[in-house]
């Protein structure tokens, strides 16, 4: 499947702003037979990993599966080296690594956070591209009282944070009741170095 940017003129839906671009949701940024694509190729391909974490004295799963990778990597799995070819074209920004959630249900989840900024390029923004069913990302002022924003994350969306933004806002994927399907996101961003 060939991305041609261009080809598809998404409206972008400004959640948050800042100097950098804040937080924009860009809706039908991937055409949806490409998005259905890098879907399944994304779930066949990728070698997913459940891992553990502590929480207080015990270990427990992380409720969803991961995988990162590099831009370099040899034998970039489909459709990571198509995927990072139309998102650094659609932004303009030399995205380089790659991090995969697989949410495999509603059970699935990842709590409001902020990106962890030390090996991130000031100035550039992440990227997530969401594939499969239909999630809701919750997206929260670190400080004071601004309003909570919920955004539908449609497969071909994409959702675009500044840096700076991660210092002032979190987001997360709550956990949803009746969702039995699957969802991938893919988060593209800069690695310094
Ligand atoms: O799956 C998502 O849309 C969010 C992923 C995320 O927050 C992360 O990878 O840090």
């Amino acid at each position: 499947m060939v991305f041609q940017p261009g080809l598809f003129a998404p409206e972008p839906v400004s959640l948050v702003n800042d100097a950098e671009g804040g937080i924009r949701y860009l809706p039908d940024s991937i055409p949806a037979i490409a998005a259905q694509q890098w879907f399944e190729q994304s779930l066949e391909n990728i070698g997913w990993i459940s891992q553990q974490r502590m929480m207080y004295d015990r270990e427990v799963a992380v409720p969803r599966l991961l995988a990162t990778f590099a831009r370099e990597a040899e034998d970039l799995p489909a459709p990571l080296g198509e995927a990072f070819e139309a998102v650094r074209a659609l932004l303009g920004a030399p995205f380089n690594r790659v991090g995969l959630n697989l949410y495999r249900d509603g059970n699935d989840s990842v709590a409001l956070h902020g990106d962890k900024t030390e090996k991130l390029l000031p100035g550039q923004p992440i990227a997530i591209v969401s594939l499969g069913t239909c999630r809701r990302m919750s997206i929260r002022p670190k400080a004071g009282s601004g309003r909570i924003v919920h955004v539908e994350l449609e497969p071909g969306s994409c959702i675009v944070m500044s840096y700076a933004s991660q210092f002032t806002h979190e987001h997360g994927i709550p956990k949803l009741a009746g969702v039995t399907e699957p969802r991938i996101s893919l988060a593209f961003r800069c690695y310094a170095g």
